[in-house]
Order: structure tokens, then sequence, then C-alpha cells
């Protein structure tokens, strides 16, 4: 298994999904650009960036396909496999500093002028970094937390972070209602089932680095900060150790978010830098947003999670899908083996039940591929009427980044588009031509 940054780019490599870019490339913009247009293709590594001698990669996991590589599964079996993962975590093992690439170089004056941070899209505040792991703990329990925040460059050594309501946030609000900072930790240059494993949607208390040693199929190696009293994974490539301000609070924003909108300026929590530590010569990573390596990131996750959540609903679910058009948030495809009537509106329900931004759940039988949106839409079509099979519930819990929602406020509405268990026989068979599966064409073509 990758577990390790520069392994995972020598697995990509072999299987000529890596791709050098020599050419050199602006930071302002340019880095993003090319990033976007190599989406869902292949990742690339950009060997000459203007004014910095780190090279930079981006996309390293920018497809359903490779993440279920990564994840050792088929795409079908992705979801399953990471809730699998989740309920049987591995314990990580404390390597020493002498055994951890990312101490070979250790300094306690921080300037993030000399990483090369981009700046993705036009209205973005600045640079920012995206892909960096944030290690806290849970100042009440001593319990850690890992989360990826987008991260501002306000300074020499200090950054903006954005923190929504949830574990982080509960962390910080008690460490400055104690009026006291709260120690952070910034791992960037991760393998790809590091970064699916901080994205899980856990119960308060749970360290999600044991999620990535159970999908390793091995523990995951942690070493110990220099300035905080926190563990980072010892294969990182660059480690920002610091700690979040008390009280202070500086403009953040605007930036490109997942939705492909703007997530708006406004004061945030600051964290100030102590120390940097990395590799001797570091490969510095980013995720551009918006590209689908992003997008998969959140949604394997809460695939997971949903599976799992609607298994207690109905056992007989095939199948989750959390689609690209649907930002990989807010639109759930479900597959069901329906055994009785009203079996896919419970479903429905326990979806939205499994997370708040899920909006629009569509749920199909198990003979349409819940991966092939014109086949999802088929199913729309051709086995659902909206005065008995749509549903909608205004004004419930969504997520702020929809502009369409109401600061948050958001309709949820539901799609059964299955097909009644007491059809006449006959009225819904698929057509098929026997033999069609296994023709194949170029047999047949001078
Ligand atoms: N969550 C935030 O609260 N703020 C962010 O700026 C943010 N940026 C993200 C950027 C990327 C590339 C990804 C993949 C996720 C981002 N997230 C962000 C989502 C959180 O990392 C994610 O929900 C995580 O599971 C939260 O962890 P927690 O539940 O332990 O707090």
């Amino acid at each position: 298994v990758a577990n390790s940054l520069r392994q995972w780019l020598a697995e990509l490599d072999r299987k000529g999904l890596l791709k050098q870019v020599n050419k050199e490339v602006d930071l302002h913009y340019e880095l993003a650009a090319v990033g976007k247009k190599a989406d869902g293709r292949y990742a690339l590594q950009f060997n000459k960036v203007r004014n910095s001698s780190i090279p930079v990669v981006t996309g390293i996991a920018g497809t359903r396909e490779i993440m279920a590589a990564a994840m050792g599964v088929s795409i079908k079996e992705v979801a399953e496999r990471f809730a699998q993962a989740q309920a049987n975590p591995v314990e990580c093992v404390l390597v020493a500093s002498g055994k951890s690439p990312v101490k070979e170089n250790v300094n306690y004056e921080v300037d993030l002028g000399s990483l090369p941070i981009p700046v993705h899209h036009e209205k973005d505040g600045g640079p920012y970094i995206t892909a960096g792991v944030l290690v806290a703990k849970d100042p009440r329990t001593g319990i850690r937390n890992i989360s990826i925040h987008r991260l501002q460059v306000l300074g020499p050594n200090r950054l903006g972070i954005l923190i929504l309501p949830r574990h982080l946030s509960h962390f910080f609000r008690a460490a400055e209602e104690a009026g006291r900072p709260l120690e952070v930790a910034i791992a960037i240059g991760l393998d790809p089932l590091l970064l699916l494993a901080s994205q899980a949607l856990t119960p308060p208390g749970f360290d999600e680095f044991t999620i990535a040693g159970a999908l390793y199929g091995q523990p995951l190696e942690l070493v110990k900060c220099e300035t905080v009293d926190l563990e980072v994974p010892a294969q990182a490539e660059i480690v920002l150790e610091g700690r979040l301000l008390p009280g202070v609070r500086e403009i953040e924003g605007p930036f490109g978010e997942y939705p492909k909108y703007y997530g708006p300026a406004s004061p945030k929590p600051v964290i100030e830098l102590t120390a940097i530590t990395s590799r001797r010569n570091p490969i510095y990573q980013t995720i551009v947003p918006a590209t689908m390596e992003h997008l998969l990131l959140g949604a394997i996750p809460r695939e997971g999670g949903l599976l799992q959540v609607i298994k207690n609903a109905v056992p007989n679910v095939k199948g989750v899908h959390l689609t690209p058009g649907g930002t990989c948030r807010y639109h759930a495809v479900i597959a069901i083996d329906k055994q009785n009537e009203g079996e896919a509106k419970n479903a429905i329900f326990a979806a939205f039940s499994s997370s708040q931004e899920i909006k629009h759940v569509v749920v199909v039988d198990k003979d349409v591929d819940i991966f092939n949106p014109e086949d999802v839409e088929w199913a729309i079509a051709t086995r659902c009427q909206a005065g008995r099979d749509v549903f909608i519930v205004e004004r419930a819990l969504g997520n702020k980044l929809d502009p369409s929602s109401d600061n948050g406020l958001s309709d949820k509405m539901g799609i059964d588009a299955t097909v009644p268990l007491d059809a006449e026989p006959g009225r819904f068979e698929r057509i098929r031509i026997p033999g069609e599966e296994a023709i194949r064409l170029e047999d047949y073509l001078d």
C-alpha cells in the first residue's frame, strides 16, 4: 500500500497517470489552470515553479477509478470499504524523530513565502494552502481530531482559516472560552488514503488518523511535533506548527469553493506559526478547489456514512452515489432491491439524516447504474410520476456554501424512481438484444 505521497506518486507513474510539467509556471492562476485542465485525467508534477525551487503536485487522485485503486477495490465497493475501515480503526504508532523524513529540516523561523503556495481562482483573497491536514486535540479530553481547512496566507507566519461548525470549532470555542490558544499542526504532502480518512463523518472523540491505518491495512506512523503537543504523519512532506489565537479575527476570503461559487470574505480565526519542518527536498501539494479530486475527497467518506445509515432503515440497499453534478455533496442516488412498497421513501429519509448537505435524493431499482447519469435520468423519466413519487420538505438545515440556501436553510426533495411492486408483469421490462453484451464491434468492421 502506498502510505506516503512519494510512494503514491511512484505508483501513479508506473500506471502512466503522473505527468511531469517542466515548462515554467506562475503560482498566480497558471498552475491552477493547468491542474484543472488535467483534472480527471492525470496527476501533474510541476518541476519549475516561478520564484520557487520546490516542486508542486496536484490531482493525485482525480477520478473515482484512481480512488478505488488506492483503496484496493472496485468503484462499486468504495463506499462499503470506507464504512468498513471506519468501523475497524487501526491505532497509530509513534516513531522517533530520527526515523521520520519530515524532520530532516527543522526551522523555528517560519516564512510562508518560501513555499510555492498558489492563488487558485480569480477572486481569491490571496494564496491558499488547500491540501493541509490540520491536527488538533480536544482541550477537554486530549483526543485528537484531523480535518482539512482552506488556509489563507495573511503574513510570513500567519494563516486565516475557515472553521465550519464541526469538531475543530468545538475545540477552538472551548480554548477561547478559557482564554487560551489552541495548538495545531498542518501536514502537507500526503497520500490519498490519509486525505480521505481526514474527511470521515465521525462522532466527537474519534481520531480519524486511525481510519487511515485501517485503509492501509497497517498502522499510520506518527511523529511528535517540535513546538506543540501534537503528533503528525511521519511521512508528510512539510509540517507547519502553530496556535489558533484566542479572540483574534482577521479578514479571510473570498475563496473559490467546491460548489463552484465563491465563499465570501469575512473576519475569521488566525493561526500564528511557530515552526516548519520538512523533508530535505520537499514536494508541495495543492488541491485545485472544485476539481474532481476535491469533490471525491468529500464524496467517498460521506458515501460510506450514507450507506451505513440507509442499511439500518432499508437493509436491501445496493449502492449509493453522491454525484459530481450535485457537487458530490447535494445529490444522492441510491439503488435498492425493493421488497416492500414505501422503502424508497424510507431510504430518502435516512439519506437526509446522514449529512446536512444532502438536498435532493433519487432512489432507483437495482438494475439502474447509479454511476451513469443517463441511466438515472432514464429511471426518473420512465418510472416516476411527480404527484405520487416526489416530495418536498421546506427549510431544513443545509449547507451555507449553497448560494440558493437561505444562509444554510434549505429545502429537501425526495424522488422515488422505483417501479411499483404491483406493476403489471412486462410493463417495465427493459428491452435487450440477446448477445449484445458479448459483441466486439471491431470484429464486424473492415
Ligand atoms: N471544512 C471547513 O470547515 N473549512 C474549510 O475551509 C474546509 N476546506 C476543505 C477543503 C478540502 C480540499 C476538503 C477536502 C475539505 C474541506 N473541508 C473544510 C471539510 C472538512 O475537512 C471535513 O468536513 C472534515 O471531515 C471535518 O472534520 P471534523 O468533522 O473532524 O471537524
